[in-house]
């Protein structure tokens, strides 16, 4: 509520008490100098109304003034000091204004150390964290700490976390001091973002407090998505063979290469048997019908029946 006081102009050769507990100011000659009406007259109109307090005590404060010669005082003449409520803003105090460090994919508080003052309310109406700079919208803000009074809510798009409903100043801190950064789906890219925080006491938003998240981003390789089963040849020509794929970066929108790999077919292998130790008899006999000589890579090696080569790999067992 504060302490009002009354008193006049500076004015040389009067001297002023205010007397706190009725609220009165007397002005005399100081020093038994003689004084002037017109003296008198300047010294009221300087008269000035002051109350320090930023949460005064609300209602009007009527004033009464009358003057004093040497034979008594005369009449009173009255007048009001309305008061208008004003209404202070909350504030943020005490929030670390160091930088936080973090890697893409961690998690981070950061305002643990965040306390709220209003000099005129007791119980704040809503808070919010707006995220500005390099800021994308795989960021996220996330109420680790809930609280039935306060409900959190993050738009991406717009990286805003708005806190709404009525709860003391305690119960916001709460909250508030538990608020985590972190990025999805590996998208994030370096650079840092501008975190503000505001609280209301439902009239006023007080000025923001900032603090900056400085993130470093990893890379997230290319991601190849909607490749089809095995599809079925027919030998009348070339076709597409992944007509429905879908490539994604998280982080990147061009593509530095891509590869595609066919591995040689490789011959299903013999089965060697007591009779038939290699290939087939009727194969063996191509190959040496056909100049004399084996031939590589699917034939036998001439006069060692058990030493193959399919595809320029040896598959049989030396003797
Ligand atoms: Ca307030
Ligand atoms: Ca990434
Ligand atoms: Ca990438």
């Amino acid at each position: 509520m504060g302490v009002c006081t009354i008193h006049s102009g500076n004015l040389v050769g009067m001297q002023q008490e205010f007397i706190p507990a009725t609220g009165t100011l007397i002005v005399s000659r100081a020093g038994g100098l003689p004084y002037q009406k017109s003296t008198f007259e300047m010294l009221l109109r300087t008269l000035a109304f002051r109350n320090p307090s930023q949460n005064p005590m609300p209602g009007d404060r009527n004033l009464t003034l009358f003057a004093t010669d040497s034979a008594g005082s005369g009449p009173t003449v009255g007048l009001t000091v309305r008061f208008t409520d004003v209404n202070q803003a909350p504030t943020i105090i005490e929030l670390d204004p160091s930088p936080i460090i973090i890697l893409e994919g961690e998690r981070h508080y950061i305002s643990t150390n965040l306390f709220i003052a209003d000099i005129d309310n007791a119980i704040m109406q809503g808070a919010r964290v707006a995220l500005t700079g390099a800021f994308e919208t795989t960021d996220i803000i996330h109420c680790n700490r809930t609280h039935a009074e306060i409900q959190c809510d993050y738009e991406a798009a717009t990286g805003i976390m708005l806190l709404t409903g009525a709860a003391n100043i305690t119960t916001y801190e709460y909250v508030m001091q538990r608020l985590e950064f972190y990025t999805i789906g590996g998208a994030a890219h370096s650079g840092t973002r501008f975190a503000t925080f505001q609280i209301t006491d439902g009239l006023n938003y007080g000025q923001g407090r900032v603090r900056n998240l400085v993130v470093t981003a990893i890379n997230n390789g290319p991601i190849l998505n909607g490749i089809p089963t095995d599809v079925g040849y027919n030998g009348l020509g070339p076709f597409y063979i992944q007509a429905g794929l879908i490539l994604t970066d998280a982080d990147d929108t061009s593509i530095e290469a891509a590869r595609v790999s066919l591995p040689p077919i490789q011959p299903t292998p013999r089965i060697r048997t007591r009779h038939s130790r290699m290939l087939p008899l009727n194969a063996e006999r191509r190959s040496r019908e056909r100049d004399g000589k084996p031939r590589s890579n699917s034939a036998v090696v001439a006069g060692q029946p058990r030493r193959v080569l399919a595809m320029g790999k040896r598959v049989g067992n030396r003797v």
